[in-house]
C-alpha cells in the first residue's frame, strides 16, 4: 500500500484547548508519523485558499474568522493510508455525530456558533493532500 503525505491542522479551539499534545499522542500513537511542524497565526488568505471549496457557503466567512482567531498547529504526517487513517481518527465533521473514540467525537462539542468548531483539519484526498502540503509547506514540495 500506498506511503501517503497529509495536512492535519491543530485548530484554534485545540490551541486555546491546550490540546495540541493529546492529538498529536493520538497520531503518533496510532503509528502515524509527524515529518513536519508549524506553529504560527495563518494569514486570511492562506486560509480562504485552504477552504476555497466552501467559499460561498454559509458557513464560509465564519470558518475563515474562526481560523484567523489564533494560532494554528499545521504538520504534515506520513504513513500507509494515512489520509485515510487520519480522518478516521477525526471522526464526522460534526462534532455531535461524531464517534466517541475519535478526536471530534472525544473532545468536541457543539457550542453554537455558526461554524463548526471541531478541533482539527485532515486532508480528504491525495490531490488536497498535495494541494494543502504545497500551500502549508511550500519548501516541502
Ligand atoms: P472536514 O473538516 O470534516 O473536512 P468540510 O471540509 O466539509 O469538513 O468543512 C470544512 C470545515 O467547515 C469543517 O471542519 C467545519 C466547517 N463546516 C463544514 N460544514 C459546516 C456546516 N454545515 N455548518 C457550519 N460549519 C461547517
Ligand atoms: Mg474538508
Amino acid at each position: 500500500t500506498p506511503v501517503e503525505r497529509s495536512l492535519v491542522l491543530v485548530k484554534p479551539d485545540g490551541v486555546r484547548r491546550a490540546l495540541i499534545g493529546e492529538i498529536i499522542r493520538r497520531i503518533e500513537a496510532k503509528g502515524i508519523r509527524v515529518v513536519a511542524l508549524d506553529f504560527r497565526a495563518l494569514p486570511r488568505e492562506l486560509v480562504e485558499e485552504h477552504y476555497a471549496e466552501h467559499e460561498g457557503k454559509p458557513f464560509f466567512e465564519p470558518l475563515v474568522s474562526f481560523m484567523t482567531s489564533g494560532p494554528v498547529v499545521s504538520m504534515i504526517i506520513e504513513g500507509h493510508r494515512c489520509i485515510e487513517a487520519f480522518r478516521l481518527l477525526a471522526g464526522a465533521t460534526d462534532p455531535v455525530k461524531a464517534a466517541p473514540g475519535t478526536i471530534r467525537g472525544d473532545l468536541a462539542t457543539d457550542i453554537g456558533t455558526t461554524v463548526v468548531q471541531n478541533l482539527v483539519h485532515g486532508s480528504d484526498s491525495p490531490v488536497s493532500a498535495e494541494r494543502e502540503i504545497k500551500l502549508f509547506f511550500p519548501q516541502e514540495s
